[in-house]
């Protein structure tokens, strides 16, 4: 090896050592407190039947939709298995993501065995299992999403349990965005005093609402995933709800808006969770939002590639707005390892590059492997070309830019603002 090729080998097993040794605060997942039971999926059926493999495995299912959502979950996860890993090499990256989990769990695949995996698991203990996937992923806390709209979820909330301090709450708030018609009937029947019409009366009953839900999950911040065609400044229910409601309760409680940008729901119903697609923002609508509302902050991830750039930029503008995750489709290492460069390039350490977004316990093990290997190549690179200039990194540095990348630039913009003397 040459002295600059050891150089370089080196440096990256300084930041891989840091980056390893840094707990991860997940900000997004869709994993919920152990108190929620059956909520909380995790085990290899689980992993199998996740949406982005149900989607893989109709790429080579011949047969009608229905055909599928028939099976029982084990029968679906065997099918799963079948195609995606025995009848083709599982080479897309949420096959290789279980293969993964599966290996840092100690299971040996290359049986390729799934009766004695399943086995594995039937064995395993809730309770200390979730430490044993947090552990392994180097994961401190996880952000949950919670809907007070979900049926299964909401009665657990309202009855109360001994929070897991471990798994922090969001408020979750899609119906009351993007279907207000069916949602204002719902919220009628709970109590709030709202009508269709968004007069001023329904306002302050939505607001309420949004005070008593934040109030009693602890949310960190509120949340909401938007389709391509979002717009702002504009005369739908979306917009006004968002302007008259959702904004000033978040001013009102020092909570940031998380906005999810560029999912096209339903593309293909038939496949049910599995259906949803990717359209291009119009990220003037944000634009909008961060200089018509600098006392709010806006936490964002946009789906679609294309618009990856003019966030960054956005961002560079706004410092209401922080950027955070490689979302669902640009979970991909070949795009997590351009867009994460990219924002390095633009906004420095300023931002969150990555969140699981994990549906599944186990996937957090696999999730944050593949991100912090993809993390410590762009930033040994980054690294590297600073010591050109003779710039030497410190491990203390570089133990600090692991932490903000890895939770505490997060921390930093979601803390309240001080007062001004
Ligand atoms: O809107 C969201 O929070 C999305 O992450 C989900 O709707 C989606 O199903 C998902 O799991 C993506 O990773
Ligand atoms: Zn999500």
């Amino acid at each position: 090896m040459n002295d600059s090729a050891a150089a370089r080998a080196s440096l990256a097993r300084r930041v891989a050592e840091a980056v390893s040794a840094t707990p991860v605060r997940d900000i997004h997942t869709h994993l919920y407190d152990p108190a929620f039971g059956e909520l909380l999926l995790w085990g290899i059926d689980d992993l199998l039947t996740y949406h982005y493999l149900v989607a893989e495995t109709f790429r080579y299912f011949d047969g009608p939709e229905e055909k599928f959502w028939a099976l029982s979950k084990t029968d679906q996860a065997t099918l799963i298995w079948d195609q995606l890993f025995l009848e083709h090499s599982p080479i897309s990256e949420a096959c290789r993501g279980v293969l993964t989990t599966l290996n840092a769990l100690g299971l040996d695949t290359r049986r390729r065995d799934l009766a004695s995996i399943r086995q594995w698991f039937a064995e395993q203990q809730p309770g200390t299992y979730v430490t044993r996937c947090l552990e392994l992923a180097g994961v401190s806390t996880v952000c949950m999403t919670n809907s007070p709209f979900d049926d299964l979820e909401r009665p657990v909330w309202e009855k109360g349990f001994t929070r897991d301090e471990r798994f922090q709450a969001a408020l979750r708030i899609d119906p009351l965005l993007v279907a207000w018609n069916d949602t204002a009937p719902m919220m009628k029947r709970w109590g709030y005093d709202v009508s269709p019409d968004l007069n001023p009366r329904t306002i302050n009953e939505v607001r309420r609402f949004l005070a008593d839900w934040s109030r009693r999950i602890g949310a960190r911040y509120l949340m909401v995933s938007l389709p391509p065609a979002f717009d702002f400044p504009s005369g739908t229910e979306c917009a006004q709800l968002l302007e008259k409601a959702v904004l000033p309760h978040c001013r009102e409680h020092g909570l940031p808006m998380a906005l999810m940008m560029g999912v096209k729901r339903a593309v293909n119903p038939a496949l049910r969770m599995a259906g949803d697609g990717v359209g291009l923002s119009n990220l003037s609508a944000l634009q909008n939002l961060c200089a018509g509302f600098p006392e709010n902050k806006f936490l964002v991830t946009v789906l679609a590639r294309e618009n990856q750039h003019e966030l960054c930029v956005l961002a560079r503008k706004f410092r209401n707005l922080h950027v955070f995750g490689c979302w669902w489709f640009t979970n991909v290492p070949s795009l997590i390892d351009e867009i994460t460069r990219m924002r390095l390039e633009l906004i420095g350490l300023s931002m969150t590059p990555q969140h699981s977004d994990a549906r599944v316990l186990d996937q957090l093990i696999y999730k944050w492997r593949h991100s912090r290997a993809l993390i410590t190549d762009a930033l040994t690179d980054k690294y590297s070309d600073l010591q050109q200039t003779s710039w030497e990194i410190s491990d203390a540095e570089i133990r600090r830019d692991a932490a903000l990348l890895l939770g505490g630039a997060f921390d930093a913009f979601c803390k309240p603002a001080q007062p001004r003397s």
